[in-house]
C-alpha cells in the first residue's frame, strides 16, 4: 500500500490529523479500520465511483453516495524540531518512517500557539510562516549527513574505478527510500560533475534529493482558531501547495456520522443533521459548520487526495473479470481499485492483479467501450479493465 507520511513540530496536530484521517467504519470504504500499529493507519483518497457512469442499478456496494474510498497508509511520524539533524532528536522511529513514506504531509499549526519548538506560547505569539521551511531543511541535511559521511570514499569508487554514480549515491540513500529515477533526476538538475562539488554543491544536490522523495504539501492545521490573517499569508505562499486544515473537527464529524446524528462523508463541504443532538452538541456542530463554511472543508480529506493525486500522481483503475457485469468472478460488482502511477500499462495492472497473470497476459478489455487494448496501453484514470490471459 502507498504510504503517506505526517510531519511537523511537535503540538502541531499530526496526532489529531492522524486520528481523524483513518476513524473510518466499514460502511464508508468496506475496509475495516485498521490500525498497524500506534503510529501506521489506514486512511483513504477519496474518489468518484464508477459505478453512477456505468449505470449499475442500485450502486455497486463498494462505494457511499457514489463516493469511493481507497485506502492508503497514514503514518504518524514522531515529533520533529528545528536542528533535529543535528542530534536533537532525529530518532530511528523517525527515520523509519520517513522511509516508508512517498509524500509527506507537514502538519503545521497555523494557530500560532505554538512555538518552533512545540511548546504553547499562546494564541498568535508564533509566526506560523516561520514553521514552513525548517521541515524540508532537516530531511535535506539528513539525506546530506548520509551522503557526506561516506563522501570520499564513494568519490574513490567514482573516479578511480569508474564506477557509475547514480548507482553509488543510490546504494547510499536505498535506505532512506529514495529511487534511482529520483537520484538521476538531481543529478541532471546539478548538470555539474560530481567530483568537483563543493560541501555546499552536495548540500544542494540533497535538497533536490529531498524535493523529489518525499514531495511535501502542508495542512495549515488548527484553522479554526487560527486569526484568519495568518492563513492568507500561508496561502499566498509561491512554490507550495497549503490546505487549510482542522483535524480536531474531522474527529468530531466522523464520530457524529459514526453515532447516526449527522450524514457526512470525508471530504464533505456540509453536514446534514439527522439524529437527535443536545444542545451543547448542536453548538458544537454548528461552530464547526462555520469552519467548513468559511474553509471549504475540513481541509483532511483534501490533503491526503493532493498528496496522493497531485504530489504522486496516482491515478485510479478498476480491474474486473467480466467486462459486461463490471463484477469479478464472483459476482461482486468494481470489487477493486487499485492506485496505480500515471503512465503504467495495462500489463503493469496485470501484474498487480497477479504475477502469474502479468507473465500471461494476452490482452485487455476497456469495459466501458469493449475496445481491445494491447500490454502497452497507458491507463487512464477511473479505467474499468478486464484482463484477458492465458491462466
Ligand atoms: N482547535 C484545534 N486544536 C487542535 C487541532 N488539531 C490539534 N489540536 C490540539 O493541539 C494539541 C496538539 O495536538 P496533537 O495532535 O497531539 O499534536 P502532535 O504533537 O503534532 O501529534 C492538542 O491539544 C489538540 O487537541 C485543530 O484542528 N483545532
Ligand atoms: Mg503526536
Amino acid at each position: 500500500m502507498l504510504s503517506v507520511g505526517l510531519a511537523g513540530k511537535p503540538n502541531a496536530g499530526k496526532s489529531t490529523f492522524f486520528k481523524g484521517a483513518t476513524l473510518a467504519e466499514v460502511e464508508i470504504a468496506n475496509y475495516p479500520f485498521t490500525t498497524i500499529d500506534a503510529n501506521h493507519g489506514v486512511s483513504h483518497v477519496r474518489v468518484n465511483c464508477p459505478c453512477r457512469s456505468l449505470g449499475v442499478e442500485g450502486g455497486c456496494g463498494r462505494c457511499r453516495d457514489g463516493q469511493r474510498f481507497v485506502p492508503v497508509e497514514l503514518i504518524d511520524v514522531a515529533g520533529l524540531v528545528p536542528d533535529a539533524h543535528l542530534g536533537k532528536g532525529l530518532g530511528n522511529e523517525f527515520l523509519d518512517s520517513l522511509r516508508l513514506s512517498e509524500a509527506v504531509i507537514h502538519v503545521l499549526d497555523s494557530s500560532g500557539s505554538t512555538d518552533a519548538e512545540g511548546n504553547p506560547v499562546g494564541l498568535g505569539n508564533h509566526d506560523p510562516m516561520q514553521d514552513v521551511e525548517f521541515l524540508k531543511y532537516e530531511i535535506g541535511m539528513w539525506l546530506f549527513g548520509i551522503l557526506d559521511k561516506n563522501w570520499s570514499k564513494l568519490m574513490r569508487h567514482y573516479t578511480a574505478e569508474k564506477m557509475k554514480i547514480d548507482q553509488l549515491i543510490y546504494e547510499q540513500l536505498g535506505g532512506a527510500g529514495v529511487t534511482d529515477v529520483q537520484v538521476r533526476w538531481a543529478l541532471s538538475q546539478m548538470g555539474t560533475d560530481p567530483a568537483k562539488w563543493s560541501a555546499d554543491d552536495l548540500r544542494r544536490f540533497s535538497g533536490l534529493l529531498r524535493q523529489a522523495s518525499k514531495p511535501m504539501i502542508i495542512a495549515a492545521n488548527k484553522a479554526d482558531l487560527a486569526p484568519p490573517e495568518n492563513i492568507k499569508k500561508l496561502m499566498s505562499l509561491r512554490d507550495e501547495v497549503v490546505i487549510p486544515v482542522t483535524g480536531a473537527a474531522e474527529i468530531a464529524l466522523r464520530m457524529a456520522d459514526k453515532a447516526g446524528m449527522i450524514r457526512y462523508l470525508p471530504g464533505d463541504p456540509d453536514f446534514q443533521v439527522v439524529g437527535k443532538l443536545s444542545s451543547a452538541q448542536a453548538a458544537g456542530l454548528e461552530k464547526i459548520r462555520g469552519v467548513l463554511r468559511m474553509y471549504g472543508s475540513t481541509g483532511v480529506q483534501e490533503c491526503i487526495n493532493r498528496a496522493v493525486f497531485d504530489l504522486l500522481d496516482y491515478i485510479t483503475v478498476y480491474p474486473v473479470e467480466d467486462e459486461n457485469k463490471f463484477t469479478d468472478r464472483k459476482g461482486v460488482i468494481l470489487p477493486d481499485a487499485f492506485l496505480m502511477k500515471r503512465g503504467s500499462s495495462a500489463r503493469d495492472l496485470a501484474y498487480k492483479v497477479h504475477s502469474e497473470i502479468g507473465d500471461s497476459f494476452l490482452f485487455a478489455v476497456d469495459a466501458r467501450t469493449k475496445m481491445r487494448l494491447g500490454d502497452k496501453y497507458e491507463l487512464k484514470d477511473s479505467d474499468v479493465i478486464k484482463i484477458v490471459s492465458t491462466k
